[in-house]
């Protein structure tokens, strides 16, 4: 009947979903259930194909893309689990752009909605159709109907059901479906059991199917006249409006199942089969040209601790083989080393991967995640662009031994390549490197790895904030540094004003000699001198906004030099600084929070007790419920302020910042800084 519909060929589907919500159940359970393994794994025995790493049995939640392939009725179906995780959401961004669908595995919890809104918002943009499947049903004590009324507000999509709950007494039992208008009854992981519906039941299912048949006919307007007029729609027309409402995101169905149980798995594998689309109609939403030339996305890349660099790509047009020379949009991949069927942590070699097959491929040097390859001549259009999101946390970290110094910064660079919302960057004012990324657990996952997998031990601690100094007051002061020792002697003499600059201004030096008292030559080491001294002034932190002249002096005919001038330039500011009304200097950002609007209140409360100074806030663009809340706040109050924002907000509020100015700080809190600085 729906058959001839039915696109062969693999299918590539991402598991999406708020935190715990059982995608990595899921997975084994659609894998226990076609047979790629011989049964379901558990997360709790650190047995699942997905989460497979070091870091993610450690943590027992997703930190990482999980890819398996299975074969169901002949076909090749790779699942994505991907980590549910704001903090890790990258990888789900990175492979999204290529899947033909999406599971949004969700559960009746009111807490993760704004979770499930983000994740929809990203399929809805990116046009992936999508599935909902409601899991945990054998622990569902509400009904359905409020369910659904609590997620409707956060899906664009109208999330139409085509499956209705069975219970018995107060525990789910089973399902009917709505299309097929079949009851099934579950039985613990296998698949369900046919039954007759019961009158009653009978009654709720025709009640529930005229609800799916009218969100359809929104889209139909011929199935809505047959509704009208009180005639049955013939099969193929509902089958058929199933399979083009949901590819073109019309609508959203909701499937109900305990992964745990493999509880309706079965029927899950069935609609992706029958409804989900094939490569063909993902290529042409990406809008992929087959010239012939094979093209492939890049989802992933990973390398193994021993230099072996992977990457997993779904192959949206011709065929990729051992030897096969990939081209990026700027630079050659290289030439393909392995093409390798994976299931999870283990692979088999696959010789050669048709359009529609996600597989990894080896050696690919030049290849970046997110990236369109091609094996012609030219560049491949891309098909997605990554954008990755700013960083909300930061932290230091040196190598615990000196030796690891250079294999940190390879095995840094080897990490922010795989996951591009990690980056690093050499601090200034310290030796140490800033690791920066989207939270707590993804950079102490980030240093887990640099541990198993490139053997680094490191420390890791606070970056330093950026604190300066500078002065009120003016002051002349005359330095002279003078050595007999030996033969030659030194002989330096300078007299220097040192005053207070705007805010701003950086550093400024003049040279006022008049009457060659100081010998021309010599002026640059004098104005060295005095930069050097400027590096750390009496507070312990490098002095900024002063103008320093050289306004007199003398010389020695034979025991001048560069050096003893410099000497006195760094004797003179030295000396004359803590004379100068030293002021510390904060470093003050403007940041922006965007929130759920039930937040706001909380948030702002959060920003005044970081010595925050609100500038306002406004509805957020385009994200209806959402907020933006502008303020000032000192950069020291910034380090761990995502861990308050997102306890906050369900997880969900984020910020940026970018510096704006320095502030004077005055006081304890200026006392207890400088004493730290020196206590150091
Ligand atoms: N009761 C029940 N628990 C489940 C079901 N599916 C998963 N879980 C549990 O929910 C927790 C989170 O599952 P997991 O698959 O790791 O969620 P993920 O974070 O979405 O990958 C685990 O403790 C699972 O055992 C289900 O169908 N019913
Ligand atoms: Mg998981």
């Amino acid at each position: 009947m729906a058959d001839a519909a039915v696109p062969t060929g693999p299918r590539c589907i991402a598991l999406v979903g708020p935190f715990q919500s059982g995608k990595t159940t899921l997975m084994e359970a659609l894998l226990a259930r076609t047979g790629a393994i011989a049964r379901a794994g558990s997360i709790e025995a650190g047995t699942s194909i997905g989460d497979a790493s070091a870091e993610a049995r450690h943590h027992r939640i997703g930190v990482e893309l999980s890819v398996a392939t299975t074969t169901f009725m002949g076909d090749s179906y790779t699942f994505l689990d991907c980590p549910g995780s704001v903090e890790f959401a990258q990888e789900m961004r990175a492979v999204l752009p290529a899947v033909d669908a999406a599971v949004v595995v969700c559960e009746a919890d009111e807490k993760k909605v704004p979770q499930l809104q983000l994740i929809l918002r990203e399929l809805e943009e990116l046009r992936i159709p999508r599935f909902l499947f409601v899991n945990k049903i054998d622990k569902a004590d509400g009904r359905l109907e409020d369910v659904l009324a609590l997620l409707q507000p956060v899906s664009r999509a109208p999330l139409m059901l085509r499956q209705i709950p069975t219970r018995d007494g107060e525990r789910v039992n089973g399902f009917v479906d709505l299309a097929l208008e079949r009851a099934f009854v579950y039985r613990d992981q296998a698949a369900s059991d046919v039954v007759d519906l019961t009158e009653d039941l009978r009654q709720r299912e025709q009640q529930a199917r005229f609800a799916m048949l009218e969100t359809l006919a929104d889209h139909d307007d011929e199935l809505m006249a047959q509704l009208l007029d009180d005639i049955p729609p013939p099969p193929d027309r509902v089958f058929g409006d199933l399979v083009r409402e949901l590819r073109e995101g019309l609508v959203c169905p909701v499937l109900l199942g305990a992964a745990q149980r493999s509880n309706g798995v079965l029927r899950l594998l069935k609609a992706l089969r029958h409804e989900a689309p094939g490569v063909a109609a993902t290529r042409a939403r990406l809008g992929v040209d087959t010239a012939g030339d094979a093209v492939a996305y890049v989802m992933k890349t990973v390398h193994a601790g021993h230099g072996g660099k992977l990457s997993i790509a779904r192959v949206l047009a011709g065929e990729i083989g051992d030897g096969t020379v990939l081209a990026g949009p700027d630079q050659p991949a290289g030439r393909v080393s392995g093409v390798l069927r994976l299931l999870g942590a283990g692979t088999e070699k696959q010789g050669i991967a048709r359009a529609g097959d996600t597989v990894g491929l080896g050696r690919l040097d030049g290849a970046r995640t997110g990236e369109t390859l091609s094996s012609g001549k030219a560049p491949a259009a891309p098909v997605a662009s990554l954008i990755s999101p700013p960083p909300v946390l930061a932290m230091a970290l040196s190598a615990r031994e000196r030796k690891d110094d250079v294999k940190l910064g390879q095995a840094l660079h080897k990490l922010s390549d795989e996951d591009p919302s990690l980056t690093m960057a050499h601090s200034a004012d310290s030796h140490d490197v800033v690791i920066r990324g989207q939270g707590e657990m993804h950079l102490r996952v980030a240093i887990a790895r640099l541990e198993n997998r490139f053997g680094v031990a490191v420390a890791s601690r606070r970056p330093a904030v950026g604190y300066r100094e500078t002065i009120r007051k003016a002051v002349v002061q005359k330095a002279r540094h003078r050595k007999q020792s030996g033969g030659h002697g030194q002989f330096g003499d300078v007299v220097v004003e040192i005053k207070p600059l705007p805010p701003g201004s950086g550093f400024r030096f003049e040279d006022r000699i008049t009457g060659g008292v100081v010998p021309r030559a010599y002026i640059p080491a004098v104005e060295e001198g005095i930069v050097e001294g400027l590096k750390q002034g009496p507070l312990g932190f490098p002095v900024v906004d002063v103008a320093a002249a050289l306004i007199d002096g003398s010389y020695h005919a034979v025991d001048s030099s560069d050096m003893a001038f410099r000497t006195a330039g760094r004797m003179a500011v030295a000396e004359a600084l803590p004379q100068c009304q030293p002021v510390l200097l904060e470093p003050i950002h403007e940041v922006e929070i965007v929130c759920p609007s039930d937040a706001t209140a909380r948030i702002n409360a959060i920003l005044s007790a970081r010595r925050g100074q609100i500038l306002g806030f406004d509805t957020r663009e385009d994200w209806s419920g959402w907020d933006v809340v502008r303020a000032q706040l000192p950069e020291a109050e910034i380090g761990d302020l995502i861990v308050e924002i997102r306890s906050a907000t369900g997880g969900v509020g984020s910020f940026t910042s970018r510096f704006d100015h320095m502030a004077e700080l005055v006081g304890r809190a200026a006392d207890q800084i400088v004493a730290s600085r020196h206590a150091a």
